[in-house]
């Protein structure tokens, strides 16, 4: 089909990972073509292939020649909006505390929050900015950022601006999760529901108002919210129109993985300890797990989340930073993709899945990111390497040639 419109650029002679399904692996195409248009992906394959009237005296053209092309990565779960951190408790826990100890004694999340809630939207801003930058030099350009260290309405409403105010400073794509349900603030100990009830009544309405929330995540455990009470957020969620995510199953199997499918959700995130039983609910709702090798790294863990049954029943995979100051203190989308395949034995192809279509999938972009295809936008990444598989080999520190956005 020869093209009336002649494209706006051109990039011919690269390898593509397209990082479409079903075809070859990284849906590579070796000696590539790909031709953009108004901001979007007029025409990606071949070079041999590439349909007359594509080019016009106006196309720029650029030689891709000894690069490859991937999608634009996209690191689908972050609490990067923090202020302080918390090297101490990381000291303490290498001397033999636990993560679940230092929550118990106050710390934990509720340190950050007490640091958080002292913080102003423009100190957050600045405080995320250097963090967010690395992700940004490693070709990331979108990311999702949760609430969830406030834990007052004003406070909560502040971390989700602060996240909105960076996606404008950076001008990228920032997609936010209300994530009140993240521990249960100390002005609310002991009376947990009491603290649900005022999430609903309050905190997701004035959200909802200021459409400050893409979306409500909670923190199912032992140490955080009972299946009821996220039952009760989740159905509030949806009352307000928000796809709802989970933090399911990372230190003791609670039925997190069912529970997020049970409720359609986007992603059930970190899934240690996620039976078979939920692995399946997960395929049937189309369900992506997300996992988040940092935090596994970082406290301790020793149960890998059980990938083979996710492979074995077609759960999507993703793979993100957790970028938060507790349990992963990771500012390296890269690195998040080694350590996938270096401790959870992720394929490298599945790793750039993961930082790519799958993380599109779990934040509900598919229909405009995640892949290179036409339609999509022209959001992607040249890079100065000999293979894709050597994105997830590298222990992070690749740094993208070039980044191209609409
Ligand atoms: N699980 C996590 O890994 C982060 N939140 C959560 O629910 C950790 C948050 C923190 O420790 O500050
Ligand atoms: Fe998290």
């Amino acid at each position: 089909m020869p093209f009336s419109h002649p494209a706006d650029a051109l990039w011919q002679g690269a390898g593509i990972a397209t990082m479409q399904p079903g075809g070859q692996p990284y849906g590579a195409i070796e000696d590539g073509a790909l031709a953009i248009s108004g901001g979007h992906i007029a025409w990606v394959g071949e070079r041999q292939n590439l349909p007359p009237g594509l080019i016009g005296p106006a196309t720029r053209i650029h030689d891709g020649a000894g690069r490859w092309i991937t999608p634009s990565l996209i690191d689908c779960h972050t609490h990067i909006v923090f202020a302080d951190n918390r090297a101490a408790e990381f000291e303490a826990r290498l001397g033999g505390q636990s993560y679940e100890e230092a929550a118990r004694q106050g710390g934990g999340i509720l340190s950050t929050v007490r640091a958080t809630r002292g913080a102003s939207e423009a100190e957050l801003v600045a405080a995320a900015t250097p963090r967010l930058a690395r992700l940004i030099a490693e070709g990331v350009r979108t990311v999702e950022i949760k609430s969830g260290y406030g834990l007052t309405l004003e406070s909560e409403l502040t971390m989700l601006r602060a996240a909105r105010a960076l996606g404008r400073a950076q001008n990228m794509e920032v997609r936010t999760s209300f994530l009140g349900a993240h521990a249960v603030p100390p002005e609310f100990a002991g009376r947990a529901d009491a603290y649900v009830d005022h999430i609903i009544a309050d905190m997701l309405p004035a959200l909802a108002a200021e459409n400050l929330a893409d979306a409500v995540d909670a923190f199912a455990e032992t140490i955080a919210f009972s299946t009821p009470q996220v039952i009760r957020l989740f159905e509030a969620a949806h009352r307000h129109g928000l796809p709802v995510k989970l933090h399911a199953d990372q230190l003791t199997d609670g039925g997190g993985a069912r529970l997020a499918a049970h409720f359609g959700a986007l992603s059930a995130d970190h899934l240690e300890y996620t039976s078979p039983d939920g692995a399946r609910a997960m395929a049937r709702a189309g369900t992506v797990a997300v996992l988040l090798p940092g935090a596994y790294a970082t406290v301790g863990a020793t149960q890998p989340p059980p990938v083979a049954e996710f492979r074995a029943h077609g759960v999507g995979m993703a793979v993100a930073t957790d970028c938060n100051p507790g349990s992963s203190p990771m500012c390296s989308l890269l690195m998040a993709a080694n350590l996938a395949c270096a401790l959870f034995r992720l394929t490298p192809e599945e790793a750039l899945a993961g930082i790519t279509r799958q993380a599109a999938r779990a934040l509900g972009l598919s229909a405009r990111l995640g892949t290179l295809e036409a339609g999509k936008e022209a959001s992607f990444v040249v890079w100065k390497i000999g293979h894709p598989r050597e994105l997830a080999y590298w222990m992070g520190g690749v740094s993208p040639e070039s980044v191209v956005t609409p």
